[in-house]
């Protein structure tokens, strides 16, 4: 059987990174059973102490169509199905694996990001966009709220009047919109998305990656945090980025003129 979801290790200069491919190209990799139990698999395979960043991305003209419609058929199941249930089961953990890995991660959105399949995207740390891509809350077409930790990351990202009207309206945004939104990092040409992705993975990946997972965790916390607050977790995260090898040997690097050797250890 054709595995949904794929992984491959990279190694760059003796430091590894994952590439993790949602694989069910026919069906735009919308989401099944099968593919959370093989999108958790690779987040754990991603949490390793030995991979230091991650590239998400999906195979065939899609990324993500969010939930497959079809497992949810009225036709054919006519009790009322429990999404709380689906979205404690399956997405929910999923958004809390990616936000807590120690580690970048890349999403190379190389097609349309409807659904869930687009909050996916934004619960990662790096969007990238092939151009040909777009983004959908699809939701409001089948009645539905924005899941997946979509109302809370387009807040922050969008405000909350941007927010409703895209959510409310379903419309479909491109993907250079969605950069000049805010959403979306760079745009590529679909040719290259991948080489791009990839490029940025294996630069990540050489990198101080104590340093790398405390700027995603510090950025995660300011969100709800007052300035005061802020100040105080920075100063504590700076303690222990300040101790790392990787601080050291990142200054020693500056001053003898020379690229650092980055071993991504505490
Ligand atoms: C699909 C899907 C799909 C199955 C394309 N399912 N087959 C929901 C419910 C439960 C619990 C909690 O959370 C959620 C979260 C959600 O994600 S709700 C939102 C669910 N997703 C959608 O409503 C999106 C539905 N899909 C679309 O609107 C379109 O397919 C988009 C705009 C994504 C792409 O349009 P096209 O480029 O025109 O492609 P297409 O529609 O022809 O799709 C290609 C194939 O993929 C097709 O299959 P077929 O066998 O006919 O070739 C579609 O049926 C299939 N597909 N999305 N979500």
């Amino acid at each position: 059987m054709t595995e949904v979801v794929l992984t491959k290790r990279h190694e760059t200069q003796s430091r590894y990174w994952l590439e993790i491919t949602l694989n069910r190209p026919d069906k735009l990799n919308a989401f099944t059973d099968e593919v959370f139990a093989g999108l958790r698999a690779a987040l754990t395979e991603a949490a390793d102490d030995d991979i230091s960043a991650v590239v998400l991305t999906g195979a065939g003209r899609g990324f993500c169509a969010g939930q497959d419609l079809a497992s949810r058929d009225p036709r054919i199941h006519d009790d009322l199905p429990d999404l709380g249930e689906t979205l404690r089961k399956n997405y929910n953990p999923i958004i809390t694996m990616i936000r807590g890995l120690n580690k970048p991660v890349i999403c190379a959105v190389n097609g349309v990001a409807a659904g869930a399949g687009a909050n996916l995207v934004f619960a990662c740390d790096i969007v990238l966009a092939a151009r040909s891509a777009k983004f959908i809350q699809s939701f409001a077409k089948i009645g539905l709220i924005p899941d997946a930790g979509g109302t809370h990351s387009l807040v922050q990202a969008l405000g909350p009047l941007r927010s409703k009207a895209w959510a409310m309206t379903a419309e479909p945004l491109s993907a250079e919109m969605a950069q000049g939104w805010g959403l979306v990092y760079q745009c590529f040409d679909d040719d290259v998305l991948m080489d791009k992705a990839r490029e940025m993975a294996a630069e990540l990946a050489r990198g101080a990656t104590l340093g790398l997972a405390e700027i995603k965790h510090a950025m995660h916390h300011a969100v709800d945090a007052t300035m005061e607050d802020q100040l105080n977790y920075e100063a504590d995260a700076q303690v222990r980025c300040g101790a790392s090898h990787d601080h050291h040997e990142g200054v020693m690097a500056f001053l003898e003129k020379r690229p650092p050797q980055f071993t991504g250890k505490a």
